[in-house]
């Protein structure tokens, strides 16, 4: 009975966008690129339409999520959208009282350190974000054959925001419930693995032809506590949405030393930060993969000529991947004091460089 939602991938008008052929490794005209964060800060027209309204709000409001989604595919011409949201919308969906804090970032009014905060947690049920679903639904329409990736935060750096009750660098709240209840962490990312594979899969049963899970911060473990403490929850997630056929991408900043382990987890596509070359990270993940990345999101500070000269070496690591099977971003998100123009002739650049 599930069948006609089963790949809805394989119907769409995107269907067979460089970035999805890329993600699938078959043959590209060019390597497709597009930037994490690449809606946002960095754009005069972004700050302009957000201009007095509440980030957590702007995500509820589906024409204004529609405007900020199409505005960086209009300027820089990139090859796929990322829906505009966050990965806290799915927790304040569910009533966790979470706010966006200028210059901060998702803040958490009551922090989760115990079984009862646990509660808290309930499942996410579509009728919890209507308008996720109208704005999917109205930029696949407007977007036509260029893809809409959906995304979610992973558990761990979900469990990290609920934890710490806010963005961390040492993470040494969450990674003491880690390593001091192991039961309560379990029962924690467990719960925000069905939280995450629910927002997923809204996204794509509203037509998202991708899906990327963002474990920003789970560079910050060893590779055995990833294995035994998160990996079970970014696993279970991969394997909620596998039915769809849609390409499963896995980022996080600093996870040298994860690559394989993340690729592991059920990822179609291994997000690689600047900190190992492609050729190594292919190596790293193994055969089967696509890779995504990597260039030092700090290498747009510097002249084109450098830019360019970095892009390149990029792309010539990607070769050992073979013809196929490389989408080009940097190793994290675009920064907010970043010049655009930078960003659109970095497109344009790599389309040139990488036609065959
Ligand atoms: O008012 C504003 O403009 C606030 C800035 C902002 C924006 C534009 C935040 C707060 N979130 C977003 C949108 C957003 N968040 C997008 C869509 C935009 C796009 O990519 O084009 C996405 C994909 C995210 C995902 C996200 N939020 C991540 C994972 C991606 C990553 O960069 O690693 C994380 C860690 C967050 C938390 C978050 N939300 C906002 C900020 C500033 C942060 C990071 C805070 C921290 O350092 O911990």
């Amino acid at each position: 009975a599930q069948t006609g939602q089963h790949s809805p991938a394989r119907r769409g008008a995107a269907y067979d966008s460089p970035f999805l052929r890329a993600a699938r490794r078959e043959p590209v005209p060019h390597t497709p690129v597009w930037f994490m964060r690449q809606a946002g800060r960095s754009l005069p027209e972004y700050l302009k339409v957000r201009e007095g309204i509440p980030m957590l709000e702007s995500c509820t409001r589906p024409e204004l999520v529609k405007e900020i989604t199409l505005q960086p595919v209009r300027r820089h011409k990139v090859d796929a959208a990322i829906f505009f949201s966050d990965i806290v919308v799915p927790l304040k969906a569910i009533g966790v009282g979470v706010d966006i804090v200028p210059k901060i970032g998702p803040v958490i009014a009551d922090p989760i350190r115990t079984f009862d905060d646990l509660q808290r947690l309930r499942p996410l049920e579509p009728d919890d974000m209507p308008y996720v679903t109208e704005a999917v639904g109205m930029l696949v329409e407007e977007l036509g054959t260029t893809p809409l990736i959906g995304f979610a935060g992973a558990p761990f750096t979900l469990a990290s925001y609920l934890v710490e009750g806010g963005p961390s660098k040492s993470h040494e709240q969450t990674k003491a419930m880690m390593y001091g209840q192991p039961e309560l962490w379990a029962a924690l990312v467990d719960r925000l693995a069905d939280i995450t594979a629910a927002f997923l899969k809204i996204q794509i049963e509203a037509g998202a032809s991708a899906v990327q899970l963002f474990d920003s911060w789970v560079g910050a473990l060893a590779p055995d506590d990833y294995r035994r403490s998160v990996m079970p929850a970014s696993t279970k997630v991969f394997e909620a949405v596998a039915r769809y056929g849609v390409p499963r991408i896995h980022f996080g900043v600093g996870t040298g030393e994860l690559l394989h382990l993340m690729g592991g987890a059920g990822a179609d596509v291994v997000g690689v930060d600047w900190r190992v070359p492609l050729n190594v990270a292919a190596e790293r993940v193994g055969p089967g993969k696509a890779l995504q990345g990597n260039l030092d999101p700090a290498v747009l500070f510097a002249p084109t000529r450098v830019v360019e000269t970095k892009a390149r070496e990029v792309l010539h690591a990607a070769q050992a991947l073979g013809d196929s099977g490389h989408i080009f971003n940097l190793g994290h998100g675009v920064m907010p004091n970043m010049d655009p123009d930078a960003l659109t002739r970095l497109v344009e650049f790599v389309h040139e460089t990488s036609a065959r």
